[in-house]
């Protein structure tokens, strides 16, 4: 048969049924929801693409979100169309994002809708403005028990109760990578199509990369042992630095190419900048499922357990050998 054309019918939604080996209820559930996902990311995606030649697209709203950081437009309408999206899927009861202080409920959805999309719908909104590279991050959980003071408390969990994880990157082309716990995969929309297909499967990262990865601008806001890290990767001939202000497109680097990303604490934000229900454990998820590590430097980043929604942690991120080699310099400053 006709490689390209098999390749070109390994949809999203098929994927997920065929990992699943099963047409069963809760197979049935994952698949929809994962094109749920697709369908706001392609969404996500025709707006980007159009951005400069649309009024009311780029540019800020004006407000200031809980996190206390000034708020795009495309984060506000990227926020919107997880809501709309989900809010026809019937699966699910509660979505939990960057831009909202609480959970948002879908009451005609509860309490039979059984999960959770945990989401930042712009991860790196600085790069919106100018055109480069971002990123949508999702973490599927189970709603566990009733959740009936409306407190979401269940979702104070460790990552490994995430049944699904991944990103969409927005870049010259749109991908959208996933995992169910049964390895990691890309798929590539094709805007003639409208379709994720099936691109890579079971991506493995290499053991060790090149690249460091890091806002070395905050070099004298962290801990000596981060410094000490990077005055060895300075004097350490094959290291080479990348950093592109949006964490998908560098974990996307870092996936395919290996090396590390970090996020460390800083004067000003002790515990980093990343969020860790649906900045790092997603992406500590999919990294753990294609042979990498993420930490906060002295604990796993799926191990921890939030006392907040919205909690912070240290991120670092990427092959086994490089994120070793970091926490072999946090250990000897402790
Ligand atoms: P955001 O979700 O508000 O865009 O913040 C997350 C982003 C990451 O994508 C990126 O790695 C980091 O913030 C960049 O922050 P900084 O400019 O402090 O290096
Ligand atoms: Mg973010």
């Amino acid at each position: 048969t006709d490689k390209a054309l098999d390749r070109d019918c390994t949809t999203l939604s098929r994927h997920v049924l065929q990992q699943l080996q099963s047409f069963g209820p809760d197979a049935q559930d994952l698949s929809a929801l994962m094109n749920r996902i697709a369908l706001a990311g392609k969404l996500i995606a025709r707006r980007f693409s159009r951005a400069g030649l649309m009024e009311d697209v780029l540019g800020f709203t004006g407000e200031v979100n809980v996190q206390g950081e000034s708020v795009k437009k495309m984060d506000i309408y990227a926020n919107e169309v997880f809501i709309s999206v989900f809010k026809q899927s019937g699966l699910v009861c509660r979505l939990a994002s960057e831009e909202m202080e609480k959970p948002y409920y879908i009451p005609e959805n509860c309490p039979i809708g059984r999960y959770t999309l945990l989401y930042d719908p712009i991860d790196g909104s600085s790069n919106t403005d100018i055109n480069l590279s971002l990123g949508s991050i999702f973490s599927i959980r189970q709603q566990e028990g009733e959740d009936l003071d409306g407190q979401a408390s269940d979702l104070l969990s460790n990552g490994r109760k995430q049944l699904a994880a991944g990103y969409i990157l927005y870049g010259p082309s749109t991908m959208l990578v996933y995992s169910i716990g049964k390895g990691v995969h890309f798929f590539t929309l094709d805007p003639s199509l409208g379709e994720f297909i099936l691109t890579e499967e079971n991506v493995k990262i290499p053991d060790h990369g090149a690249v460091y990865s890091v806002n070395e601008g905050n070099f004298w806001q962290w801990d000596e042992q981060y410094r000490e890290y990077i005055r060895y990767v300075h004097r350490t001939e094959g290291y080479t630095a990348r950093y592109s202000g949006a964490m998908v497109s560098d974990i996307h680097r870092t996936l395919v190419q290996g090396g590390v990303f970090l996020y460390p604490g800083t004067l000003q934000k002790p515990e980093g900048k990343l969020r860790l229900l649906y900045e790092s454990a997603p992406l500590a998820f999919l990294m753990e499922q294609a042979g990498g590590r993420a930490t906060t430097g002295t604990v796993d980043i799926l191990d921890v357990v939030p006392k907040q929604l919205h909690q912070r942690t240290p991120l670092i991120i990427g092959s086994k050998e490089d994120v070793a080699k970091v926490e072999s310099f946090i250990q000897k400053g402790q």
